[in-house]
């Protein structure tokens, strides 16, 4: 479904007055050069929408639809085209292989570029079985003790960069499900071991222009040991397999209190930081929509990437993707809401008197620190996401529009209420 530009202007246009004296207000607060530079920023930032989530998803508890489900590849490429028609922040896609393989790459890449889509890092799967599959991953995938199945998962994961490669992505997402849930399961260091061998196995498959990205996670599907737990044990991993190799920050992977905006800066002074999952928690992974529960927590790690990005030349350009699942909202309007969480805690981090805080770093006032960094956060910077949509031809209040145009039901009537979007 393609929304009729037109009717995005007319929204546009009846909020103008209002948005210009707001536009007005932040002028008084921030020279006219800054504020520009930031709305360039917030144009180019483009945020990888996950294949995976564009369905409701679920828990062992229980799933409830939301009818008008993509029930293809393609479709859930147009319900991308059609958040990204909205908000113009949402110009890739981010595969899960095997549950969205390609029937016909041409067409689906024809269809990608239509819609300003392009194609982020493909994700491999070795945490479920395939049907008619050789080797379980039951007892593991690349750390496997059974070398049929670690040899399985390898090859799995080449399958994956040559579907990718043929899409035009330049980047392979392994998230490792390897564990144990019993002490005295498995021998940490032999599951250690093979999980770097497979991997470097896998890394020289890679194309010289792609980057393996090792995401990590403490626990779940296993719940005693998880083989890539932290962010150490993926930065060693992505050492040891080399410079194309670099650490996935799923921020719903850390345990209660982590202070993620430090591991941000750590690997980024390491040269080291591939890329992100963005997303929320309250207590594990639980995928909520970005900003819904810790916004100054994303505000704080957002405050690290601006300072990377000034700082760390040798860290190569960020994958910034969505991974999410909804179990009770509207997929789509979930994904508009991460879009908008995620732009206001990156142009809020711009915001930020870089030179006042090193100096009042310098000086140990602890207090004035915190003044500086809050008075941004507590800036309301949706007057430059909106102006930013307005000039990039998008819509500058994507859930009225959304609801306005009544899309959902559209969906439902299109594609009924029974499709199922694979995925989680
Ligand atoms: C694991 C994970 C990983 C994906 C999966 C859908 O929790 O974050 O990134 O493969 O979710
Ligand atoms: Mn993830």
């Amino acid at each position: 479904m393609r929304i009729d530009q037109q009717q995005i202007t007319e929204v546009n246009t009846r909020n103008n007055d209002i948005h210009n004296r707001q536009m007005d207000i932040l002028k008084q607060l921030h020279s006219g050069s800054r504020i520009e530079e930031i709305i360039g920023k917030l144009i180019e930032f483009q945020v990888a929408l996950p294949s995976w989530a564009l369905g409701a998803g679920g828990t062992r508890f229980g799933r409830f639809s939301y009818g008008g489900e993509p029930g293809s590849l393609e479709q859930k490429i147009e319900d991308i085209g059609l958040i990204h028609q909205l908000t113009r922040t949402a110009g890739a896609v981010s595969l899960h292989i095997p549950w969205d393989i390609p029937d016909d790459i041409p067409a689906v890449k024809e269809l990608a570029d239509s819609l300003d889509i392009t194609f982020d890092a493909m994700n491999s799967n070795t945490f479920q079985d395939q049907e008619g599959a050789a080797q379980s991953y039951r007892n593991g995938s690349l750390s496997s003790v059974h070398e049929a199945a670690r040899e399985q998962a390898v090859e799995h994961n080449r399958e994956v960069i040559r579907i990718g490669e043929k899409l035009g992505s330049e980047g392979l997402t392994v998230w490792l499900a390897d564990g144990a849930s019993f002490p005295g399961q498995y021998n940490f260091q032999t599951a250690l071991k093979h999980t770097g061998e497979s991997l470097k196995t896998i890394y020289a498959a890679l194309p010289d222009d792609w980057k393996m990205l090792i995401e990590y996670k403490p626990y779940e599907p296993h719940f005693y040991s998880t083989v890539i737990q932290d962010w150490g044990t993926s930065l060693m991993l992505a050492n040891a397999c080399g410079e194309k190799a670099f650490t996935l920050v799923d921020l719903g992977h850390h345990l209660p209190n982590t202070n993620i905006e430090q591991i941000v800066a750590t690997l980024m002074a390491q040269g080291k930081l591939g890329g992100f999952h963005f997303n929320d928690s309250k207590y594990g992974d639980d995928d909520l929509t970005v900003g819904s529960v810790k916004p100054y927590n994303l505000f704080l790690i957002f405050n690290e990437l601006v300072y990377g990005m000034e700082n760390n030349a040798e860290n190569p350009p960020l994958s910034w993707m969505i991974d999410a699942s909804h179990n009770i909202k509207d997929p789509l309007e979930d994904l508009i809401q991460s879009l908008e969480a995620i732009l206001v805690a990156y142009a809020q981090a711009l915001l930020v008197d870089r030179e006042a805080l090193s100096e009042a770093q310098q000086y140990s006032d602890v207090a004035q620190c915190q003044e500086i960094l809050q008075e941004a956060y507590r800036t309301d910077v949706r007057p430059l996401l909106r102006e930013s949509r307005l000039r990039s031809g998008g819509a500058m209040y994507p859930l009225q529009v959304y609801r306005d145009l009544e899309i959902r039901k559209k969906l439902i009537r299109e594609r009924g209420l029974k499709v199922r979007a694979t995925g989680l």
